[in-house]
């Protein structure tokens, strides 16, 4: 005889959407605020594309960046994880080609480290790809009207560093082969400095952008070089 099917329960957590992870820093290095974190936060709990967006700040120190994104991908498994942070200076939503296996701190991190040329992971790889469509992102956000732009390095400071340690996770973790990773730079907020973006610009690119990585497989082949 068959069993009768176990009846729902009020906890059953059935459908639960997939996951988007994003992240942005605390302020570091003077700056009271950081746009990073600003810009995740408001699209904290967002549906796109099907999936649900999760939104957490992490810290801007070495190492403890990347234990508590390690958590996080551990506890919620995303299909999708952007780390953001703050580029003062750039003018456009940054998207990082590559994060390089390197330390080299111009200024103190948020607890006071200043690692030189030290690897982010011993014996690991020297740099990792972002696996995001960058080219289709880049698009994706300046048709939603927020300028965009590919960049060739994410630095060697704490945001190197923990796009390093995505990479590098989501190289090694078997439950997050299909998960795409990368990271963006984003400008000051127009009450900063300049050059700024408005915090609503960058939220509508961004949101542009996370549809495009999760709806486009095979990303644009378009120029996206720099000569220097
Ligand atoms: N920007 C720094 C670290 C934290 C942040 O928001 C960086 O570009 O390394």
């Amino acid at each position: 005889m068959l069993a009768a099917p176990r009846p729902p329960r009020p906890s059953d957590k059935r459908h639960k959407p997939p996951l988007v992870l994003l992240t942005g820093f605390d302020a570091f290095g003077g700056d009271p605020v950081n746009p990073s974190w600003r810009l995740v936060r408001a699209l904290h709990r967002r549906q796109i594309a099907g999936h649900r967006v999760l939104a957490a700040q992490l810290p801007t120190r070495f190492g403890a960046s990347i234990e508590r994104l390690h958590a996080l991908l551990a506890a919620h498994r995303p299909a999708l994880v952007v780390c953001l942070g703050l580029a003062a200076g750039r003018a456009a939503l940054s998207l990082e080609r590559i994060a390089i296996n390197v330390d080299d701190a111009r200024i103190a991190d948020n607890g006071g480290a200043r690692p030189i040329d030290t690897p982010v992971i011993a014996g690991a790889p020297a740099a990792y790809f972002s696996t995001l469509p960058i080219k289709a992102m880049r698009a994706a956000i300046e048709a939603a009207g927020a300028p965009a732009e590919i960049s060739q390095s994410a630095g060697t400071f704490v945001c190197n560093h923990l796009f390093y340690g995505l990479m590098h996770q989501l190289a090694r973790m078997p439950a997050l082969r299909d998960t795409r990773g990368g990271f963006i730079h984003v400008p000051l907020l127009p009450e900063q400095g300049t050059p700024s973006l408005p915090l609503a610009v960058m939220a509508a690119g961004l949101s542009a952008g996370i549809r495009a990585a999760l709806t486009v497989r095979d990303d644009l082949r378009v120029g996206g070089g720099a000569l220097h």
